[in-house]
């Protein structure tokens, strides 16, 4: 005891000696003039130091034993800060806080510091940081590539209830976690054309000749693992150009002239797009997709060949896996690296490529399916237009050799489109240049061999596989909850830490018990009170903590429905004007989200809510029984305190659209009951958690089909159900925008006229499921109960879980043993 007593303060001691270190020579400050962001960087800078040794380890051993390498390829990485999540994991928290608490600093306020790194837009560049930090405890051979990019997704404020978006700078004052590779550098080319030569044994070759080329510069992270299982890299590519400056104009004097190469070059890795649904249709996306692609390729096929004897044995060695098809063309890419620069056979490259490629598909939605004009794709890449051209047609001869002659189908399962203005298809690309092509729910992989894929599935009907995401639970429980860690490690024992999807279910028992119930009720009231002090400090309104914290956070979107969310919030608050003196359940409506900024009615939904906030909470006759709350920017680092205080969480999306969702994972996970529909991953949930500890309404996604085939005109629904008419009408009417009575009279006119997303059809079912949840709230000793079971039974959620299948199913690499196995 006073032997471990002694080194963990020796822990503390030499941790603070290495802080004062890095303040004084790395950051150049001592303790008496050091402001807040000095004390974060050498903070940041002496943990740093405990990962170096881990991965140098980490990277030695994996090249001992040869393992197979994943490459986990994306244009979104959404990490958020990492000063608790490095610390967490390498088991050095406390020690931390203790050696800053000793140096007269609250670790606390220092960790506010970082800024987030946003490099993502929302659910997918958020499932492939936690596939990072999953991958690197499993002990996964696994590297990540992206984009730098300098500016991660925009900072939302509210200005007079509208959204604006403010540019991010999260390099602004540098960043302690990554170091600069200049030395690992890469030319990318764009534009120029294609020539046939020959090659030398009677057949010919092609050779492309680029017009233009830009440098991309490795910038290396490292991720640890659980206790530092492993500790891999996250790669990102900076665009440099090739010639900074061109001297003779800048001395002739043409001082702009000189520097619009370097400007252009450099603006591929400038900004993240911001938007996660409409097409992009920008050559600058498509410049963005193939600097990332062609660095990554050049760079792991130079480690391979470093590191093995030829191509041959590539399948066996390495495995690339796509998020979504916005890397598609790193097919095209492989193809001409294997074909072009290594002179192999087109039949052997395409099986090598199809046999090292996986494709993770995570949205249906029509608008957001990538595909590019041939005559963009011509002009930037055009040897890889030639390249989707003969994929396209060899595709086409082997289905015709297999007496398929069906014209539609024919049209439907080719790369080019031929309909809209001739376009390549991302999807179909991604398809067929992949051995694996994986839903993210099992609804969603369903419903992606019967309406996407339907005709590719027909064809290939082995590839198409699904795996059900999941969310790390180091970051989503154990740092964004501590007290609730606290008390599952007093109840289960330090090994829910190490292996909570296997341990979590040992809590069910701990359900039935009420002094168990009432520390979990307590821990969650103290997370409550966290949210409620920082909702006064951002938005100066007090919110009541006994009241149901009801919440609804993620990107605006119509298929999200937070707009059926607010048409409920007027509906409670009218009922409860109309009626003061029923014992209402009193709540907290708390709303947040970014709207792309092209997206008009997403942005309009934020100013709704702004409005209805601040009519609600200005009227005396519910007060004490509602209020309502936007937060604005709402980000990763918002998401860590929200999520931990909610009580009720809303995935309430039209039945079909949500691929999968995974912040309803971490809602469940900390004990929130969800309201939502039988959508994405809450299929799944329902299944795991149960039926009775989740609050399950509305259309499913067949019904939803059905229904959509009799018309969105929603007149007669809306006739039918009288609270829903005054809620739409008082919307409608300017009850919320006096100021501009008819700024809503469009966007209600659509739900009656034109419903796609099912908003009115499903109001009624959702207004008695919302009456459900008040009754449950109403006998707490149930609603503990509910919640604690949902902890319990969220094991399976673990990203550890879906990673190990992917390991098992895709990518066929065995799992090194893990520290307990
Ligand atoms: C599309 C585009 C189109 C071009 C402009 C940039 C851009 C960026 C992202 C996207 C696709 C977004 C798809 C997406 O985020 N899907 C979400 O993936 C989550 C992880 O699988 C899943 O939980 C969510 O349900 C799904 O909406």
């Amino acid at each position: 005891m006073s032997e471990s007593h002694s080194e963990a303060e020796s822990a503390v001691v030499q941790f603070k000696a290495a802080i004062l270190a890095k303040l004084r020579y790395a950051v150049g400050k001592d303790p008496s003039t050091a402001f807040d962001h000095d004390w974060f960087e050498a903070l940041a800078l002496a943990t740093r130091d405990h990962m170096i040794d881990r991965w140098e380890e980490s990277s030695a051993q994996i090249e001992r034993q040869g393992a197979k390498r994943v490459y986990y390829l994306s244009l979104e990485f959404l990490i958020g800060r990492l000063l608790v999540d490095n610390l967490s994991n390498l088991g050095l928290l406390d020690v931390a806080r203790q050696a800053m608490a000793e140096l007269g600093v609250e670790l606390e306020r220092i960790r506010e510091v970082e800024p987030d790194a946003a490099l993502g837009n929302g659910g997918l560049g958020r499932l492939a940081a936690c596939f990072m930090e999953s991958m690197a405890t499993l002990r996964l051979a696994a590297h990540g590539y992206g984009i730098r990019y300098e500016h991660g997704l925009f900072r939302q404020a509210i200005v007079d209830g509208w959204q604006a978006e403010q540019t991010e700078t999260w390099l602004d004052f540098g960043n302690p976690w990554e170091f600069e590779r200049p030395e690992v550098a890469y030319r990318i080319g764009f534009g120029g054309g294609v020539e046939t030569l020959d090659d030398g044994t009677g057949g010919t070759r092609q050779h492309w000749h680029p017009q233009e080329r830009v440098r991309a510069i490795a910038y290396d992270t490292p991720v640890v693992g659980w206790r530092g299982a492993s500790v891999n890299t996250l790669r990102l590519w900076r665009a440099r150009a090739e010639e900074n400056l061109q001297l003779d104009r800048f001395n002739a004097g043409d001082h702009f002239g000189a520097v619009a190469g370097e400007v252009r070059a450099e603006s591929i890795s400038r900004v993240l797009y911001p938007a996660d649904d409409t097409e992009a249709g920008q050559e600058l996306r498509l410049r963005q997709e193939y600097f990332l692609v062609s660095a990554s390729l050049q760079d792991l096929l130079e480690r391979h060949l470093r590191l093995h004897d030829g191509l041959q044995c590539l399948p066996q060695q390495v495995a690339i896996q796509l998020n979504d098809t916005h890397p598609a063309i790193a097919v095209v890419e492989l193809m001409r690296l294997l074909v072009d620069e290594h002179r192999m056979s087109w039949a052997q490259a395409w099986q090598l490529t199809v046999s090292t490629t996986s494709y993770t598909n995570h949205t249906l939605l029509p608008e957001a399916l990538e595909s590019w004009p041939v005559a963009l794709m011509e002009r930037l890449l055009p040897r890889h237009l030639q390249i989707i051209y003969l994929i396209n047609a060899e595709h086409i001869d082997a289905l015709r050799a297999k007496d398929i002659h069906d014209f539609r189908l024919l049209r439907a399962v080719s790369l080019i489109e031929e309909d809209h203005g001739r376009r390549v298809r991302m999807g179909n690309l991604a398809f067929l240049g992949a051995h694996s092509i994986n839903g993210v729910s099992a609804l969603h992989t369903r419903l992606m061999r019967d309406t996407v894929f339907r005709d590719l599935h027909r064809l290939y009907p082995d590839r198409v596989n699904n795996k059900t995401n999941g969310v790390t639970f180091r970051r989503w429980l154990f740092q964004v909850n501590p007290g609730l860690t606290h008390l599952l490690v007093d109840a289960l024992g330090e090994q829910v830490l190490h292996r909570p999807e296997d341990h979590l279910q040992a809590l069910e028992p701990f359900a039935e018990r009420q002094d168990f119930r009432d520390e979990y009720a307590l821990c969650r009231q103290r997370n409550k009170e966290l949210l409620a002090e920082r909702v006064r400090h951002v938005l100066g309104i007090s919110i009541d903590t006994t009241a149901i914290f009801d919440v609804h956070v993620k990107r605006i979107h119509e298929y999200k429905r937070q707009l059926l969310n607010l048409l409920h919030t007027v509906a409670l608050y009218q009922a409860i004007r109309n009626d003061p003196t029923t014992d209402w359940v009193p709540r907290v409506k708390i709303f947040a989200g970014k709207a792309a900024a092209s997206y008009r009615q997403a942005k309009l939904i934020i100013k709704l809510a702004n409005d209805i906030s601040r009519t609600i909470n200005g009227d005396p006759t519910v007060r004490g029984l509602l209020k309502v709350v936007f937060i604005p920017n709402y980000n990763v680092s918002l998401a860590e305190t929200i999520i931990p205080a909610a009580d009720l969480s809303e995935q309430i999306s039209t039945a079909g659209l949500e691929a999968s969702g995974t912040s309803n994972m971490k809602f469940a996970l900390n004990g929130a009951l969800t309201i939502g529909t039988l959508d994405g991953a809450n299929v799944e949930m329902c299944e795991q958690v149960g039926e009775d500890h989740m609050f399950i309404f509305g259309m499913t996604a067949q019904q939803v089909a059905a229904r959509r085939r009799l018309g969105l005109e929603m007149s007669d629904v809306v006739a039918d159900s009288e609270r829903l008419e005054a809620a739409l009408g008082a919307i409608r009417g300017g009850v919320f925008s006096p100021d501009d009575p008819a700024r809503y009279v469009g966007l209600v006119d659509s739900l009656l006229y034109e419903d796609h997303f099912m908003v009115c059809a499903d109001f009624d079912a959702y207004w008695k499921a919302q009456r459900q949840v008040d009754q449950r709230w109403q006998r707490p000793e149930q609603w503990w109960r509910s919640a604690v079971l949902n902890t319990a039974r969220m094991g399976w959620f673990s990203s550890d879980r879906t990673i190990t299948e992917y390991a098992r199913d895709i990518w066929q690499v065995p799992l090194p043993r893990r520290e307990g196995d």
